[in-house]
């Protein structure tokens, strides 16, 4: 039924615009529509972005070319650019409490690669900073890499490890993390799965690493940045944070005081589109000592900027600054400790026992699965998750023993603690009922599973109805 709500208005008319030059884009786009509305998604790292950031990107903006900075441009004609990009940056040092922002970013990675270089330019003096003597990137072998490493001093970075729950930026020998600095990792206490601080400062002491890097992708627990600041100054270190996966529960006051990065690290990075629930981008914090480096973010290792998302990531920190934004981080982590609570009630086995962030990482091997198993296992019952490394993970970073879940999308559609108590039930149910397959040679396999399709569609019935609760978007009625 047309409706005349001015979203649907409006993603109608764009609809039709677009099907008439390539409707099977315009197809795609409404049939995304339909399956975010039917998909139980528990993707940490995912959200739901207003109908007002969606549209403030799908404009004449994307136009411009606009490298440099405010008002200083290489490009002329950058007056509403320069607007853009400055009310962004406004609502983002307000937001945030920070000296500086730098809303440029493309992506997390293009974040922290930012910073990486910021810090380098800052505090390292070498040849390779100023272009001379860097052979083409795509070309560079070990020892190239080796010799770069050289040249920049060899410096060291200290961050959280993959298997623990940093992130691959923060120094995986498959990221230009690994490649331009010299690689120290820490990680948690076996016995209780939290950050060893005493084991954090030793290797900080022993290594004297030009940054430490705080932040996670996949640990269920608050960072104590005030303590990784103290490590830091004695070791003379910049702290760099990435908080992308948290940086909604910063904005909105929940991660406050010892555990809010920006007061406490010389630099932070983030995406916009996670907890923040703004467009897909990344941004860089600083204090201002840094930001004339942080500045030269694009052209030294970005692409041009693009100004119709930094319109977007204006609207979506505005919307951040509101009261009820302060009331869904709270309701993030309520719905997270509610599900974790579910699950270690019906017998799952939860990575730090629980959780005190927006994630919840379950130890699979608990359910005998690994976590390739258990993610299709529970996909086939509408319920959308990733798998992910634990600590010391015994299936290593592919088929992984862990899935992890989180609650900021799920938030955003409205659904509440009672509401994750059922979730609980159904991921338990599936993973108590799905068993282990086994490879065509007889042996175990890691990725085969057997799971009673109709127990299957039952739970993605129960799932469905659910959802049905809570509908999304519900101002826009697709014609
Ligand atoms: N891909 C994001 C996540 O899922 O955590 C991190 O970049």
């Amino acid at each position: 039924m047309p409706s005349s709500h001015p979203q649907s208005v409006a993603v109608n008319a764009a609809l039709e615009v677009i099907g008439d030059v390539e409707p099977r884009i315009a197809t795609a786009i409404a049939a995304e529509l339909t399956d975010q509305r039917a998909s139980l998604k528990l993707i940490a790292s995912e959200n739901y972005a207003s109908p007002a950031v969606l549209l403030a990107m799908g404009n004449w903006l994307s136009d411009k070319y606009a490298e440099g900075t405010v008002g200083h441009r290489f490009y002329a004609g950058c007056r509403n650019v320069d607007t853009v990009e400055g009310i962004a940056a406004e609502h983002a040092r307000a937001l945030f409490g920070a000296e500086h922002a730098y809303v440029q970013p493309h992506s997390g990675i293009d974040a922290n690669l930012v910073a990486f270089w910021a810090v380098l330019a800052q505090r390292v003096e070498a040849p390779a900073l100023t272009g001379v003597g860097v052979r083409h990137v795509d070309k560079l072998g070990d020892e190239d890499w080796q010799a770069l490493r050289h040249e920049l001093g060899n410096q060291r970075m200290l961050g959280m490890s993959l298997d623990a729950g940093g992130h691959l930026t923060h120094g995986a020998r498959s990221n230009i993390s690994g490649k331009l600095f010299d690689l120290y990792s820490y990680g948690t206490d076996p016995a209780t799965g939290l950050i060893d601080y005493d084991a954090l400062r030793r290797t900080a002491h022993e290594v004297e690493p030009l940054i430490i890097l705080g932040g996670y992708s996949a640990y269920p627990r608050k960072v104590d940045f005030r303590v990784l600041r103290e490590i830091a100054d004695e070791v003379g270190a910049t702290l760099m944070v990435d908080m992308a996966h948290f940086a909604g529960l910063v904005a909105s006051g929940q991660f406050s005081g010892d555990f809010d990065p920006v007061r406490h690290a010389h630099i932070v990075t983030t995406t916009t589109h996670k907890s923040l629930r703004g467009p897909r981008g990344g941004m860089v914090l600083c204090d201002a000592e840094l930001a004339p480096y942080v500045d030269r973010g694009c052209p030294m290792v970005l692409g041009g900027p693009m100004p119709h998302v930094m319109a977007a990531k204006a609207v979506a920190l505005a919307e951040a600054r509101r009261p009820e934004f302060r009331d869904y981080g709270a309701r993030v982590l309520a719905n997270a400790a509610a599900i974790a609570e579910g699950l270690s009630r019906r017998g799952a086995t939860l990575v730090t026992g629980g959780t005190d962030n927006h994630l919840v990482l379950i130890d699979v091997g608990g359910y005998g699965l690994t976590g390739r198993q258990a993610e299709q296992a529970l996909l086939d019952a509408g319920i959308v998750t990733n798998r992910n490394s634990i600590p010391s993970d015994p299936n290593g970073p592919w088929y992984t023993s862990g899935i992890r879940i989180g609650t900021p999308a799920l938030t955003t559609r409205g659904l509440t603690t009672d509401d994750m108590d059922r979730i609980a039930e159904l991921i338990h149910t599936v993973l108590d009922a799905t068993e282990p397959g086994t490879a065509d040679d007889g042996t175990r396999s890691p990725a085969r599973y057997r799971l009673d399709p109709a127990l299957a569609e039952k739970v993605a019935t129960q799932a469905g109805e659910l959802l049905a609760g809570y509908p999304l978007y519900p101002d826009v009625v697709l014609g």
